[in-house]
């Protein structure tokens, strides 16, 4: 693409390590890599060299390993170099310093990705991974960030666009050889093709509802009476005395949240202040109202009650919120007998009955938690391509073209429905990013940090 500045900087956290990685890319970077190791030969490309780096005044920084890439064999597609230096940020900086002195300018967050994308090294999609392979904060996650890395929604799209495509060059052929306004078409062979394609992209973008679950964790909030164990149900999951825990009804006035990982998911955990029907105090009543703001942001419900007592009121607002769909009901203290109808009690709920005292508690509940995630599909099956919301939102526009052209064949003349295909063709190429649009590219490398 011609980028004319050479960019540098920090690959690595600048923290006491073993080794540091400062990345430079650009047309000058094996001009600089010559004179800061004094070489006077053209760079080896992807070779590891040991060598001196010597500033621009000539004091030795470092002994250092450095690779040189060449081009096309880089990550960014254009003359690289990377300095890996012993990992203390002194030295990093230094290091960093000089190659601003040389001529390097410092690069923008997803600066190299941005000009690998540009260089054709990958298309927007796998740019996008590349941020979310990053900062991927559960197994789930990670699997979803590398299966787009790998390209597999940029390969879907392309076997949808040659399937427009073929159908595009089957009505303008047509088009041509028609001299009628509104030409006889074949609607059973053109409509089931159609179709066909509009249902596989609604399947891909319906994934995109798992986005959020998978890069921010499944908000799951615990509910339920006072006194009946919640925050001893939050501090069993996070294995530690997390929640204060007490005889006292009441105790948790406010809500606790923490960041636990269950089996290969990430979970944002909110232990709530007790619900009931009535208050008995101004506080009462404020924590009660907390919980309920709350559990209308969660995608997962907790229900914990006490089963040695009768059953609980927990009030309309609360009770409108929980369905089959998306609550657990734990029975707890099964160590102090059976009150409540365990059965009778929410039933067609998914339900298990414990006691929080226990020590196989964790085993049993985590195993639960996940088999209920799996079956109400709060979580997506292990091996999905899972889409972002911007990928979502321009199949839902392909989608829109398809509809359309549908609707427009043998109605209305060929070059609308040609028209459709056309545009939906470019609405699913926006996806993979082929089109000029610096609006979208800075949105999408914003979020990278620096160095990447
Ligand atoms: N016997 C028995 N006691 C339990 C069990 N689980 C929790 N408790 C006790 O029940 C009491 C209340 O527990 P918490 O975890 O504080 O209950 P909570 O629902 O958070 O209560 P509030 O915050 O006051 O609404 C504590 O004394 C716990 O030790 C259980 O399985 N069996
Ligand atoms: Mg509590």
């Amino acid at each position: 693409m011609g980028e004319t500045s050479t960019i540098t900087a920090f690959a690595t956290p600048l923290s006491e390590s073993a080794i540091a990685v400062i990345r430079v890319s650009g047309p000058d970077s094996h001009k600089i890599a010559k004179e800061a190791f004094g070489v006077k030969k053209e760079l080896k490309a992807r070779y590891s060299v040991f060598g001196v780096y010597k500033s621009v005044s000539g004091d030795a920084l470092d002994e250092c390993l450095y690779i040189a890439f060449k081009d096309k064999s880089s990550y960014t597609g254009e003359d690289a170099l990377e300095i890996y230096c012993h990992g203390n940020p002194f030295i990093a900086k230094k290091i960093f310093s000089d190659l601003i002195a040389r001529g390097c300018r410092q690069a923008l967050p997803g600066e190299f990705t941005r000009r690998a994308f540009l260089n054709g090294k990958m298309d927007l999609t796998q740019a996008e991974a590349v941020a979310d392979v990053i900062s991927a904060r559960s197994e789930i996650a990670l699997n979803a960030a590398q299966k787009l890395l790998s390209g597999t929604l940029g390969k879907k799209i392309s076997d949808w666009n040659e399937k427009i495509i073929r159908l595009l060059a089957e009505i303008e052929s047509q088009i041509d050889f028609s001299d009628e306004e509104v030409p006889d078409l074949d609607r059973a062979y053109f409509e089931p093709k159609l179709s066909e394609i509009i249902s596989e992209l609604k399947n891909t973008e319906n994934t995109a509802r798992y986005s959020s679950a998978l890069h921010e964790g499944i908000n799951v909030v615990i509910f339920g009476p006072p006194n009946a164990g919640k925050s001893s149900l939050l501090n069993v999951l996070v294995g530690e005395e997390r929640a204060l825990v007490s005889e006292e009804a009441g105790t948790t006035r406010d809500f606790i949240s923490e960041n636990i990982n269950i089996g290969p998911y990430r979970i944002r955990i909110l232990d709530t202040a007790g619900i009931r029907e009535y208050a008995a105090s101004k506080i009462e009543a404020a924590g009660i109202r907390r919980s309920i703001e709350c559990m209308q942001k969660a995608d997962f419900f907790i229900f914990v009650v006490d089963a040695s007592v009768e059953a609980p009121e927990i009030g309309e607002e609360a009770n409108a919120l929980i369905t089959p769909e998306n609550t657990l009901l734990v029975l707890n203290k099964s160590d102090l007998g059976s009150v409540l109808d365990a059965n009778g009690f929410l039933p067609g709920f998914e339900r298990i009955s414990l006691s929080l005292l226990d020590s196989g508690a964790y085993e049993a509940l985590s195993e639960k938690i996940l088999g209920v995630l799996k079956s109400k599909e709060i979580v997506p099956k292990d091996d999905v391509l899972i889409v972002g919301i911007r990928h979502a939102e321009s199949l839902s526009r392909a989608r829109d073209y398809l509809e359309e052209a549908i609707q427009s064949l043998g109605i209305v003349p060929l070059e609308f429905t040609a028209n459709n295909l056309r545009s939906a063709m470019s609405e699913l190429s926006e996806i993979l990013g082929r089109f000029d649009n610096e609006r979208i590219l800075d949105k999408v490398f914003s979020s990278f940090c620096i160095g990447k």
